[in-house]
């Protein structure tokens, strides 16, 4: 494992060192989380991200790829922009795979080294039903692809275009639905995909897909297989409501409306990406009638002070909840790292968690959305103190070059005896790069440090080549107890 994590790194050195600068990519202004993305999608570019306070856009599609000095000279390949058919499968700035199957035969990252456990989102084919950075149009979905020992072997669970059929769906992802088929009507108009932050409350505006009257209508979610318990929207029979998502991923949103006795649907993708670093921790013994277990996340900053975690250096549910942070006036979990002043990045977090951050006045960085210590898998509002909230941490904007360490500890097993099973997704700008679990926890019947610590592994944000900001993660996976934050920092 140790050699693939070094061919990792060399290169992501190697990516960086290149001549490859896009004279159309770069910094645009200072960061503003959230608009980053949609600002630099509003100008033609692919991506966006905040780089050390800067929004940077990705993927202007116009670079000289291959540093000749000829931009799109013949047979350049660019690897900074969007992806499209070509002639060879690419892998991404750091080398580690890029979720796309970039010369279209229908294997994604085929001969990408990669590091066990690392996953990306997938779609196999033209890229076009999919673009990135976006949701899939209509009724594609993505699939995910996660590194063995082998590499990259496929990419399972997505769906892909197939012929337009009479259902108010855009079946072969063009962008429209229901097209060119006789007698095929519908009052609807359906969007193809929204947008949305984790941890906020998304708004489903029924009178935007029908606004003339109607005997009933009913709003379905459906969740990725990340997610154990799927939130339902607030009222899920109104044409106008919300819905409280929590986790980060690709969800579904299905709308049935019955107009005049004939029943139309309108369904579409519903991406939810967060900005920066986000960790999200669930485990199946979470609730009542599941053993209702205490599991604990933490995010440890490299400090030169404490080799320990649960101390200032670890952002934890003592120290880095709204409700934990601050008792002394000023933040105990200070790493240096600005504020997030767009309330909406944490004024939803359940628990009440979110209310305290409003009165707090922003967001900080890093900070833990959620302790969840006792819940109920049947409860399915997302904004019910019982609802079964996985633990999610959250940089907003990351610092380059500072490694961060994941560990999950079994806190409390309470009045359970047995394992219990830890799941970890890590995103980076909202796209899930890593998945870690089920790793198996016991606990010694005492709290926290006493009982089992999953240290999971490493993560350290950089800009590649074509400006992105990017993350590479070094798996650990060493459980142990004491609060002792086991191996060296992994070297990137
Ligand atoms: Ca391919
Ligand atoms: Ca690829
Ligand atoms: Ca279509
Ligand atoms: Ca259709």
């Amino acid at each position: 494992m140790s050699r693939r994590i070094t061919v990792l790194g060399l290169a992501w050195l190697a990516a960086l060192g290149a001549g490859c600068s896009p004279a159309d990519d770069g910094p645009i202004g200072a960061c503003i989380p959230g608009d980053c993305l949609a600002t630099c999608l509003s100008a033609g570019m692919s991506g966006g991200t905040c780089i050390d306070g800067d929004c940077r856009c990705t993927g202007g599609g116009d670079a000289d790829a291959d540093a000749d000095a000829g931009r799109d000279d013949s047979g350049e390949v660019d690897p900074c922009a969007p992806p499209s058919c070509g002639p060879e499968e690419l892998c991404g700035e750091a080398g580690g795979g890029d979720g796309a199957d970039n010369d279209c035969d229908t294997q994604v990252d085929e001969g990408c080294p990669c590091t066990m456990g690392s996953t990306f989102p997938c779609f196999p084919g033209d890229p076009a039903p999919c673009p990135p950075g976006l949701p899939c149009l209509g009724t594609c979905q993505r699939g995910l692809e996660v590194c063995t020992e082998f590499g990259f072997e496929g990419c399972t669970g997505y769906v892909g275009p197939v012929p337009e059929v009479c259902d108010g769906m855009d079946n072969d992802c063009d962008g429209a639905y229901d097209e060119g088929l006789a007698g095929c009507d519908t009052p609807l108009v359906c969007p193809s995909s929204m947008a949305a932050a984790p941890m906020s409350n998304v708004p489903l505006n029924g009178t935007t897909i029908y606004a003339g009257s109607y005997d009933s209508w009913l709003w379905e979610l459906f969740c990725p297989a990340t997610i154990p318990t799927c939130p339902t929207p607030a009222d899920p029979h109104a044409r106008d409501t919300t819905v409280l998502l929590i986790s980060s991923g690709t969800y579904r949103v299905r709308a049935t409306i019955v107009i005049g006795g004939e029943t139309f649907t309108c369904e579409f993708a519903l991406l939810v990406q967060g900005a920066g670093l986000r960790v999200e921790m669930t485990w199946d013994t979470q609730g009542e009638g599941n053993g209702d277990t205490d599991v604990d996340l933490h995010l440890h900053q490299m400090s030169p002070n404490t080799d320990e975690f649960f101390t200032s250096a670890d952002c934890y549910y003592a120290n880095c909840k709204a409700s934990s942070c601050c008792w002394g006036g000023a933040p105990e979990v200070d790493w240096g790292l600005a504020p997030t002043t767009d309330l909406s990045a944490c004024r939803d977090a359940p628990h009440g968690e979110g209310d305290e951050w409003v009165a707090y006045g922003s967001c900080l960085n890093p900070r833990l959305d959620v302790d969840v210590i006792y819940c109920d898998p049947s409860v399915t509002d997302p904004t019910s103190e019982s609802f079964c909230a996985p633990e999610n941490i959250n940089v907003d904007n990351p610092p380059t070059g500072q490694p961060f360490r994941i560990l999950v500890n079994y806190y409390s097993q309470h009045s359970y005896s047995g394992v219990t099973n830890a799941f970890v997704n890590v995103y980076c700008g909202g796209v899930l790069r890593a998945s870690f679990g089920p790793q198996e926890l016991r606990n010694g019947g005492s709290y926290g440090a006493s009982n089992d610590n999953w240290i999971v592994a490493d993560v350290q944000f950089g800009s590649g080549r074509c400006g992105a900001l990017d993350c590479q993660i070094a798996p650990i996976n060493i459980v142990q107890t004491g609060p002792g934050f086991g191996p060296p920092w992994s070297s990137f």
